[in-house]
């Protein structure tokens, strides 16, 4: 039988529990909500909502029925430091798409209409005309195509854009041409001005933004990497950027977050940092897909958008 009084342990350095606890009580009548390391009977937690994993991990749960990451991405967890019986959820969430929608078009935009070039031209009080151009005339792939990537790709083709995506399983979306295959991905960068980065950090994705793949770039490429920062080989950027190979660098991932002072990222002339804020989740719109794995987990039932170990996503 359902129980109706879920016991929802809470930790996170990056989310309001005040936020949560307010977006939970939309959605139950009656709950308990622990955040912090003092949990009173913690063998009555039903579901974890984590960004990160706590210090003392999640075994002292010894009846928890979900994990539900914070993040769309859930490599900040290390699903391997995770209790194997506990199944894990991604956060899918329409802020969050939203958000994610809105910085790669600004960043798009940004080199499009070549506003980078305007900033130092504004810093120099020079005045020099560079025609615009029709979104028609710039390509933009997309590095991964799920809940986050389509919508990116989806309103890049609405602005007019050429778009191409790039996904594990083939796709078929209308008016964007897609690949799959690291044969696919070296083929598409070829024929793209904009490349943007949103794929999960997995086994297979990690350090794909490397020399080897830029080397397939043309000259004078746009990289935006809103995936995470172990996607990029960061020395490899540099040197692509020193053989022209890439112009300009968005960043809103690092290897190390917060980037280090003395990274040679920061004042860099090509590379715009932006402290992981691309997205973020609204905790009144994100808790209806929260609510909903609570309530799966309690009767028993499979998760939505679980987590999958052998795919690493
Ligand atoms: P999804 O799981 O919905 O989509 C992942 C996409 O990547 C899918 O299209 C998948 O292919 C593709 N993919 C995975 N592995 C490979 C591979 N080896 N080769 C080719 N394609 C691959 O994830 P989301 O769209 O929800 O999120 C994506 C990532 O965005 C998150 O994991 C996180 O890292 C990042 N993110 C960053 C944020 C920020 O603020 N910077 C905020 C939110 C997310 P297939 O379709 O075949 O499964
Ligand atoms: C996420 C993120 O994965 O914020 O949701 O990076």
């Amino acid at each position: 039988m359902t129980k109706f009084q879920p016991h929802i342990y809470f930790h996170s350095d990056m989310d309001s529990a005040d936020e949560w606890r307010e977006a939970l009580a939309s959605q139950f009548d009656d709950f308990k909500f622990s955040v912090g390391d003092e949990v009173d009977s913690p063998e009555s937690v039903d579901v974890a909502m984590i960004w990160t994993l706590p210090d003392g991990g999640l075994e002292r749960f010894v009846n928890l029925r979900a994990i539900l990451s914070l993040g769309a991405g859930t490599n900040q967890l290390d699903p391997q430091r995770l209790p194997k019986r506990v199944p894990l959820a991604r956060l899918v969430d329409a802020s969050l798409t939203r958000t994610m929608v809105d910085y790669a078009k600004a960043a798009v935009y940004r080199y499009h209409r070549r506003f980078h070039i305007f900033e130092q031209q504004s810093r120099d009080r020079s005045w020099i005309y560079i025609p615009p151009t029709l979104t028609a005339d710039t390509s933009v792939g997309v590095l991964g195509l799920g809940e986050i990537g389509r919508e990116i790709a989806f309103a890049m083709q609405q602005e007019g854009f050429d778009v191409r995506g790039w996904s594990r399983s083939p796709k078929q979306l209308e008016n964007i041409e897609t690949y799959t295959g690291r044969d696919g991905l070296a083929s598409m960068v070829g024929h793209c001005a904009i490349v943007i980065n949103v794929l999960p950090l997995t086994d297979e994705t990690r350090h794909i933004l490397s020399r080897d793949l830029f080397d397939h770039f043309s000259d004078g490429t746009y990289l935006i990497n809103l995936g995470r920062g172990m996607h990029l080989v960061e020395a490899d950027l540099l040197d692509a950027i020193d053989r022209g190979r890439i112009e300009g660098a968005t960043l809103d991932v690092a290897s190390v977050e917060p980037l280090p002072d003395a990274h040679p990222f920061w004042n860099h002339p090509s590379i715009l940092i932006t402290p992981h804020v691309a997205g973020a989740s609204i905790p009144m719109t994100a808790v209806v897909n929260i609510a909903a794995n609570i309530r799966k987990a309690l009767a028993g039932e499979r998760l939505s958008q679980l987590f999958d170990a052998e795919r690493g996503y």
